[in-house]
């Protein structure tokens, strides 16, 4: 895309539920590639592409982090291994094998939320688990409102009624001209059917991403008040200070 790299802030989203016995009692982390890290106190859910290959790796500080192969890598080559280039895989396991796992994120109201399937998720872009603020992000709303709409969508990549049906939407910023929930505004407006609308999405992103972070006012939080420009680096080091994020570069 652009001339540089582009560096994402990889929010560590912890894993509640058991996923294998070779992690030991290691904290295993779904991370998530964001842009925007002032979002987080909206999260409703995690997305995964249900057949993308993700694995597992061990870090440097015993964690157990999953993401796809190719993004951890890149890792390996920005200090995130014990290991400089060299990435030891605990574990090959399908996106659709990690759906409906309970996790706990930072920031978010919601003290449980689950991994969710989005059938849009790139496999050569970020780490291939998405956090899903759909209050924010047009792809959420849409893929969020497709799993709420669609019972037979639940129902075939086995996802419980629990773990979509009581998400709803967090007021976390202010945007002028698109309101408190500025994605459910422009899909509203724009009449967007699901998260394959890719046209429409791309308008909707288009219409609302510079003006949420040139005129966007946080409405909760450590810096509830404060412009989104002058608060995304402040909440970015916070959430690494804090050990709940970390910057990656790709
Ligand atoms: B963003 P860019 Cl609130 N496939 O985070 C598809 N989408 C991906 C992805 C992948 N492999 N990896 C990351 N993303 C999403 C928050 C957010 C995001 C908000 C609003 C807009 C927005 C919460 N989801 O992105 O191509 C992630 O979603 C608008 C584009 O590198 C990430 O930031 O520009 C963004 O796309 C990275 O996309």
């Amino acid at each position: 895309e652009g001339a540089g790299p582009q560096e994402y802030t990889l929010i560590k989203m912890q894993v509640l539920d058991p996923v294998s016995p070779v992690f030991a009692s290691k904290p295993v982390y779904l991370v998530a590639a964001t842009l925007r890290p002032e979002t987080m106190y909206g999260q409703t859910n995690c997305w995964l592409h249900p057949d993308i290959k993700y694995i597992a790796f061990e870090t440097k500080n015993s964690e157990i982090f999953i993401c796809t192969a190719r993004s951890a890598r890149n890792m390996s080559y920005q200090g995130f291994t014990k290991t400089e280039g060299q990435v030891e895989v605990l574990l090959e396991i399908t996106g659709q094998a990690l759906l409906g796992c309970a996790l706990k994120a930072p920031l978010t109201s919601y003290e449980k939320i689950y991994a969710l399937p989005m059938l849009t998720i790139k496999d050569n872009k970020g780490t291939g688990v998405v956090t899903s603020v759909p209050s924010d992000s047009p792809d959420d709303y849409a893929a969020l409102m497709d799993l709420k709409k669609k019972q037979a969508f639940r129902e075939k990549y086995s996802i419980a009624d629990f773990m979509v049906l009581p998400y709803d939407p967090v007021p976390i910023l202010n945007i002028p001209d698109f309101g408190n929930l500025a994605a459910v505004t422009l899909y509203d407006q724009l009449k967007i059917q699901s998260q394959n609308d890719k046209d429409k999405l791309t308008q909707a992103k288009e219409m609302v991403y510079l003006k949420g972070f040139y005129d966007g006012v946080m409405l909760v939080g450590d810096y509830k008040g404060q412009k989104v420009q002058d608060m995304k680096k402040l909440i970015q080091k916070s959430l690494c200070d804090n050990n709940e994020a970390v910057v990656y570069y790709e």
